[in-house]
């Protein structure tokens, strides 16, 4: 084993769009374990929007990473040393491990991964967070029934593309908005949405959304807000569920943009809009990866990662996926 780990540190704070300058490369010592303490060499690490929150200063239900702290993400690796026996030498685990080479975890802070099951890097997309994220906003906050019409922003990421995947196996009608024709054609010719469009190329979401949608909308996945948000609940159809799950088209700005105040659709339709946090659905997430297995093992559920190669590119990787160069999850894997 190496005993020089390679970290990640957080620079400084980004005001607007993050860039390599926020973000340092550092060469430190693994960690001796202490009891109860088990030592992974991490194999993927995950960038999420969310952590573009993590690097601002600002009041939250956790603290933000601080300035010289090592990225916190998830990740997945292999365990190379226990001092508990809850965990083995050699098993797989996933947890919170940060952009770092080596980490430390223990039982309660990571699960343990079959890669027989599926590919460890799953438990980043499609059978982690942002899978439980697509599985918990459509069926408890949303509540979805077959024969309803759904629409799905940010359709081709590591969320939407299981959003709109799932609520097809719930029998809906599903409509996506991503960015590009590569995008598009995915969600329409692999992943069985019956309509999609590519929202850079258009102007007129208002007009294109009717058009994508011509017995309105039951269901709105929001992962984006924005103009695209605005033109979504201008074709609400009556009681239509609007699930809040990201605004990621606001997270590089510095004040959020202003819109038009739309909320009067809400009263017209007897809608009803409401955020949600996957995190609160977490005693639930077995059941729901039970199920999603199934779906994967019968087809039911496709995925695709977009794979950045080398620890030192996942600043690059996650400001890529905010710009919109992942199709499906994006994961940076850590060289062999
Ligand atoms: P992702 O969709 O895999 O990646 C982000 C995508 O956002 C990019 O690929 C890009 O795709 C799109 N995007 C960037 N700027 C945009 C803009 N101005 N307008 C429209 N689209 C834009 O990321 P993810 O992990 O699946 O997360 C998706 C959303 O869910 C995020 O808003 C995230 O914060 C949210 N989320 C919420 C929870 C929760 O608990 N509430 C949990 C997980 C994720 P295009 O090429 O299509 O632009
Ligand atoms: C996300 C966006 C926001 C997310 C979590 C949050 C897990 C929560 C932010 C907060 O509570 O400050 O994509 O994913």
């Amino acid at each position: 084993m190496n005993h020089l780990n390679t970290q990640i540190l957080l620079a400084s704070r980004p005001v607007g769009w993050p860039g390599p300058e926020h973000f340092r490369v550092v060469t430190t010592p693994v960690p001796e374990l202490e009891d109860g303490q088990a030592l992974v060499e991490v194999l993927y690490v995950s960038v999420d929007p969310y952590m573009r929150g993590r690097m601002r200063e600002r009041a939250s239900y956790i603290t933000p990473i601080p300035v010289d702290g090592v990225m916190e993400a998830a990740g997945v690796g292999r365990v190379v040393a226990s001092r508990t026996p809850e965990i083995k030498e050699g098993e797989y685990v996933g947890g919170m491990l940060g952009w770092q080479r080596y980490a430390v975890t223990s039982a309660k802070a990571s699960r343990k991964l079959d890669p027989d099951a599926a590919p460890i890097s799953t438990a980043l997309g499609v059978l982690g967070m942002p899978g439980m994220t697509a599985y918990f906003g459509l069926l408890e906050v949303m509540e979805i029934k077959a024969g309803q019409s759904i629409l799905i922003s940010g359709a081709a990421g590591a969320v939407g593309s299981v959003a709109g995947q799932i609520a097809k196996i719930m029998g809906c009608r599903v409509a996506g908005i991503a960015g590009g024709e590569e995008k598009v054609k995915w969600l329409v010719d692999e992943l069985g949405f019956d309509a999609a469009y590519d929202y850079r190329a258009e102007w007129d979401h208002k007009a294109r959304i009717a058009a994508m949608c011509p017995d309105g909308i039951d269901g709105y996945f929001d992962n984006v807000g924005g103009e695209i948000t605005d033109a979504a609940l201008m074709n609400l159809n009556l009681r239509a569920r609007v699930a809040i799950c990201g605004q990621i088209s606001q997270y590089n700005l510095e004040k959020p943009e202003m819109g038009p105040r739309l909320y009067f659709q809400l009263i017209q339709k007897r809608a009803r809009m409401e955020g949600f946090l996957v995190f609160d659905y977490a005693d639930r997430y077995s059941q729901a990866l039970e199920r999603m297995t199934g779906w994967l093992k019968e087809g039911k559920l496709k995925y695709r990662e977009t794979v950045v190669e080398g620890l030192e590119n996942a600043p690059a990787a996650f400001i890529g996926m905010m710009r919109g160069e992942n199709v499906g999850k994006m994961v940076v894997k850590l060289a062999g």
